[in-house]
């Protein structure tokens, strides 16, 4: 009898603890998930954020990264928060300034967009790569379905280069601007570039049709 009185309380405090827990735990799984029905990124050929999101999300901590994917290291290092919003680099009431908004050497970042989020991004040095041919195509994934009153696509001079200099407005050369996209999961984006070889960063500028909110997606390329 003893026992059972004893016990009995503790029970009840532990299941109650667990009813607490699991509550709290439904409130915060949609702000840790993230990722869920947000905005978008260009996800072929990789944005900076998104492919070390995509190559270290699961392992983020991991120290090897230092030595194998050091952009991607100082990435994490800066502010995690730039890989898990891989979908949120953007800026809003823009007013087609782009080049006003964003600054020389800010390119990445969408001039130091959402307080200073994605900084890292501007970070010099040598990102990982994805191989493409002359021509090849941009996907862009929209999870929010915001559509696009149009993409501008751009690519590094030849000459310019990506792991060493810092990127500004004259060193890009405009090579597709699409007209608008209706609203769906994923876009594709057909480009045709010439006179390229190397190292290059591909610079995509999204104008979402919802609203006045635009996205700017620095990838990195090798032709
Ligand atoms: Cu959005």
């Amino acid at each position: 009898m003893l026992a059972q009185d004893r016990t009995a309380p503790t029970q009840w405090a532990r299941s109650v603890l667990l009813a607490v827990l699991s509550a709290a735990m439904l409130v915060l799984t949609p702000w840790t998930g993230g990722t869920a029905n947000a905005h978008g990124s260009v996800v072929d050929p990789a944005s900076r954020n998104y492919g070390c999101w995509q190559r270290w999300g699961s392992d983020h901590l991991n120290p090897d990264m230092a030595q194998e994917d050091p952009m991607c290291w100082q990435a994490w290092q800066a502010n995690p928060n730039a890989m898990w919003n891989w979908n949120g680099l953007y800026r809003n009431n823009v007013g087609g300034n782009h080049q006003g908004q964003v600054p020389n050497g800010q390119l990445c970042s969408g001039g130091r967009t959402e307080g200073g989020r994605y900084n890292s991004l501007d970070t010099v040095g040598n990102w990982k790569k994805t191989r493409v041919g002359n021509s090849f195509t941009i996907r862009l994934d929209d999870q929010a379905q915001h559509g696009a009153d149009y993409f501008r696509v751009y690519v590094t001079r030849q000459g310019f280069n990506p792991n060493t200099q810092s990127l500004g407005w004259n060193n890009l050369e405009l090579i597709e601007e699409t007209g608008r996209y209706g609203s769906a999961p994923t876009y594709n984006i057909p480009v045709n570039v010439s006179g390229r070889s190397g190292d290059h960063i591909i610079y995509t500028v999204w104008q979402a049709s919802h609203m006045d909110q635009v996205y700017y997606l620095c990838s990195d390329v090798t032709f």
